[in-house]
């Protein structure tokens, strides 16, 4: 093949947000758009990490993929990169990209040393839809702040880009392809999506015991993968691999538009699910499994749900952190320690505290928990945005994270198989509450909502916090009976390893009985403005758990409303979605 420099001019709009770049199919399908962003990557790493490397490309599967890989392909044989791995018909989940980075040995007994993940995660996919890019670096994670800063320094100013005339790559047959270019040779190797994984899985988890589990007629058990790549490890995990029923898996053919739905996993968009767990407006005859769960268009999102039961993302990753040791063999010598990003609620600060762990509070976003796990000081963390994960990869894992509670529920209920009755999703969680306390939570989102009139509101925000005296008086001006407002800031991070600081991570108001309100604008949406508003608060009374959440938290929802002006700058008197 021969290598040919094409002329090309900056796209303004190219910053990576929270993860990787998405942006409408129709602005990733402007003339070298997409090859700006990839040259611009390239040009970003280190020499050893572009020539003769090898590199993954591969995603969830959606619109635009298949296109994608082919240009990608082609700029990396002419990038002098060695080889290129695809997963079959170009799918691998996110966690699965991770494990590949960190476990693949090619055919010829190659490590690769980065990936381009093509995602845009929850975010709807099709020709009207999202489409998204992230590099993903050699310890399996998402490229440092560092690195995207100048990937985007160098999209401002990117005048050519690399690539080579190679044909077309055949990316749904199993195999290697070679081609001979001036410089050397160039392979395509296309292999399983799911082996590497499915391999990782079983060293982490003791599968018999949850092949015990799901064939006890006791227990049940469903599975949305909301047409996502997660339905690719779906049939072999669960139901080869661990017994369950096929008629237990919903929606787990991946689709380029997610069969026109909103692959997140939570209760306004997995409707299918939530209905036939119990939960919602459906009143169905047939009794709900005792267990549910679901999956993101990637597969690093999940959602737990127990028989007319919701686990909220913040008690997850706090009920695993307490139970790790116990129920999977890979933490059975202990826990490293445990992190949250800053948002997501503080049961895992409780369960820390607690059990003597080492504990970290991060920014929003997977690559602040990368650094922490590399250095030895982290191995089960999460945030509230339904992404769950631990040290055996350094992305959020969804479908570890089914099979983190399918171990709890095996472990609790290792005696009950046979008689007695099943310890279900909502005893662990009670059970955990009356432990450690609960916290209620919430989030508020108000998407796609006017740039100039969000920014404003966080303005006003900020500006109020150099006056507590005055944010108290419109507080208790707004509700009597919440507590005082003790302190107040925007979130800034120091990486412990590396020393590095990230700033303006959110706004958060303290309340004096460990109340919190947070704000932040979205990074991952792809038009307008997100306002993200987070609320929390601490029940330490094991009389006072039981209640209804959003009752529980509309003193505090009230006092958010108020103090941030949320009507009168956005014009919206409700959210668009409430998790
Ligand atoms: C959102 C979530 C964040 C998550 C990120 C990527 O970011 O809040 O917790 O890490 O999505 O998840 P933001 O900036 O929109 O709040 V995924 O599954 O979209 O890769
Ligand atoms: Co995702």
């Amino acid at each position: 093949f021969n290598v040919s420099r094409v002329e090309t001019t900056p796209f303004g709009d190219q910053k990576p947000g929270t993860s990787g770049l998405r942006k409408k199919v129709k602005v990733f399908k402007q003339p070298n758009y997409l090859q700006n962003f990839v040259q611009s990557t390239f040009n970003a790493l280190t020499p050893q990490n572009v020539r003769g490397a090898t590199l993954v490309v591969s995603g969830d599967g959606r619109y635009f993929s298949k296109d994608a890989i082919q240009i990608i392909t082609k700029m990396a044989a002419g990038n002098g990169l060695r080889r290129v791995w695809v997963g079959q018909n170009g799918l691998l989940s996110t966690p699965a990209v991770s494990a590949v980075i960190r476990e693949r040995v090619g055919v010829d007994g190659s490590k690769a040393t980065g990936a381009f993940i093509l995602t845009a995660s929850h975010n709807p996919g099709g020709p009207n839809e999202d489409f998204g890019i992230k590099y993903n670096m050699e310890n399996g994670g998402p490229a440092p702040e560092g690195i995207t800063d100048k990937i985007y320094e160098n999209t401002k100013t990117i005048k050519e880009y690399l690539t080579a005339d190679l044909p077309d790559v055949d990316i749904t047959a199993i195999g290697v392809t070679s081609y001979c270019g001036s410089e050397g040779q160039f392979d395509v190797e296309v292999f399983d999506s799911a082996s590497d994984y499915v391999k990782l899985m079983k060293s982490i988890f003791d599968f018999e015991s949850i092949r015990k589990l799901l064939s006890s007629p006791k227990f049940t058990f469903c599975y949305d993968a909301l047409h996502g790549v997660g339905g690719a490890y779906a049939k072999r995990i669960f139901v080869e691999e661990l017994g369950a029923q096929e008629s237990s898996l919903l929606n787990c053919v991946p689709k380029e538009d997610f069969g026109g739905g909103h692959p997140d996993p939570n209760l306004t968009y997995a409707k299918e699910l939530v209905a036939r767990m119990g939960l919602g407006k459906s009143n169905s005859e047939v009794e709900p499994p005792e267990f549910g769960a679901a999956s993101d268009g990637d597969a690093d999102r999940n959602m737990i749900l127990g028989k007319r039961f919701f686990v909220t993302p913040s008690d997850s990753v706090a009920i695993i952190a307490a139970n790790a040791v116990e129920a999977i063999p890979y933490f059975s010598a202990g826990l490293k320690g445990v992190a949250r990003s800053m948002p997501t609620s503080a049961a895992l600060d409780v369960v820390a505290k607690n059990l003597n762990l080492k504990f970290f509070e991060v920014p929003t976003g997977w690559k602040f928990f990368g650094n922490l796990m590399d250095a030895g000081l982290c191995s089960v963390c999460g945030e509230e945005s339904f992404g769950t994960g631990s040290d055996h990869i350094r992305e959020k894992d969804g479908i570890w994270a089914v099979l983190a509670w399918l171990s709890i529920l095996a472990c609790k209920n290792r005696e009950n198989l046979g008689g007695g009755k099943l310890v279900t999703v909502e005893d662990i969680v009670h059970n955990h509450w009356a432990t450690y306390g609960r916290h209620y939570y919430t989030r508020y989102d108000y998407e796609n909502v006017d740039a100039g009139a969000a920014k404003e509101l966080m303005a006003c925000l900020v500006k109020l916090q150099s006056s507590l005296t005055e944010v108290n008086e419109i507080v208790s001006g707004i509700q009597s009976d919440v507590s005082k407002v003790v302190h107040a800031d925007e979130f800034e991070y120091k990486d412990p390893v590396d020393g590095s600081i990230s700033k303006h991570q959110g706004i958060r108001y303290l309340f004096e009985d460990g109340s919190r309100l947070v704000f932040r604008l979205s990074g991952t949406g792809s038009e307008g403005a997100t306002i993200r508003l987070y609320i929390e608060q601490y029940e330490k009374d094991p009389s006072k758990t039981g209640r209804d959440s959003q009752d529980a938290l509309a003193p505090l929802v009230a006092v958010a409303l108020g103090l941030s002006k949320m009507q009168e700058f956005t014009g919206r008197s409700a959210p668009t979605v409430i998790t």
